[in-house]
């Protein structure tokens, strides 16, 4: 496995960093630890990641304009969300203002709560391989960004540092966290799925497939939806228009309001070897446009400066 050195974290003033992911960056406030700290706070960065690398450079603004439709579906979406709010809440720091939320720390279920309403990326290849997809079985004969009858969820284990996610039954997410909360798990996922699906559908968009992580509030032992939601490096977004151009086919149709452009362009020029590629300014500057276009759309808010 190839590892990779992130950017030093920005110090934050009464925040110690905890750890980074891709693409993200988490803080508990001075004095606390990850394991006992009521709060978090999560910082997006302007990181992409592609084919499991972060590249360079950053993408000015995709911080913010994830943050601001994470917060925005949070608003939208009927169930408990990690989001602090209240009094002893601590502040975020003017320097992430616009890209950091605090949230309630939770016990995360180690479970990739994905839902599919199309068939593409991890799920076709597994579709080609096996007629199934998380030991669900399909029609035959679908291609490349089908539409499915009904939303499938198709949970993932989250492997332990530096391992790969892998596609899971859900009997099998049931022996890792009980019954009882797999199944709760798998019908929230659906629900939320289904009406943000319809939302972006009336606003020219396709859900085509999402990514949830739920975790367990410790005090009072509720299911909270945590993490980022429906952002597009969680989900995948077409443009409904595009999709339904009876003269596209095949990859074409799914014009993406996620990070395809990069996937693409990294996928013509590198051959996975090595370090990848810069990219350029066009692919950059083209990314960035339609992390807006997608928040615009969706939200029919103003992005302001991002
Ligand atoms: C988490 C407890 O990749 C992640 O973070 C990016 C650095 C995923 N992650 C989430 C948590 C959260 C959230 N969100 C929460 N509310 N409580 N842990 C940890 N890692």
């Amino acid at each position: 496995m190839t590892t990779q050195t992130l950017p030093a974290p920005l110090p934050l003033e009464g925040w110690t960093h905890i750890y980074s992911g891709k693409v993200r960056d988490l803080y508990v406030p001075v004095g606390e630890t990850a394991e006992a700290s009521p709060y978090l706070l999560v910082v997006a960065s302007n990181r992409v990641s592609a084919f499991d690398f972060v590249l360079e450079p950053p993408i000015p603004g995709k911080g913010a304009l994830l943050t601001a439709l994470s917060n925005w579906w949070f608003s939208e979406i009927d169930m408990p969300n990690h989001l602090a709010s209240g009094e002893d809440v601590p502040e975020i720091p003017a320097e992430v203002a616009d890209r950091a939320v605090v949230s309630r720390r939770l016990e995360m279920y180690p479970i990739e709560c994905v839902v599919r309403g199309a068939l593409t990326g991890s799920g076709y290849k597994e579709y080609l391989e096996t007629g199934a997809v998380c030991g669900i079985e399909l029609p035959a004969g679908l291609t490349d960004g089908d539409l499915l009858d009904e939303p499938i969820y198709t949970p993932a284990y989250k492997a332990p540092f530096g391992e790969h996610d892998e596609n899971i039954t859900y009997e099998r997410s049931v022996e890792i966290v009980g019954e009882d909360v797999a199944s709760a798990l798998r019908e929230a996922s659906l629900d939320i799925f289904t009406s943000a699906r319809e939302l972006a559908a009336a606003r020219g968009v396709v859900l085509a497939d999402t990514k949830f992580e739920f975790g367990r509030d410790p005090r009072t032992g509720e299911l909270v939806l945590a993490d980022e939601v429906l952002t597009s490096d969680s989900s995948r977004y077409w443009d409904a228009a595009v999709y339904a151009d009876a003269s596209l086919t095949g990859a074409d149709r799914l014009s993406s309001f996620d990070k395809q452009i990069v996937r693409n362009w990294l996928a013509a020029n590198w051959d996975k070897q090595g370090t990848p590629p810069e990219l350029p300014t066009e692919i950059v500057s083209q990314t960035h446009d339609r992390y807006r276009e997608l928040y615009v759309r969706v939200t029919e808010n103003d992005p302001h400066n991002a």
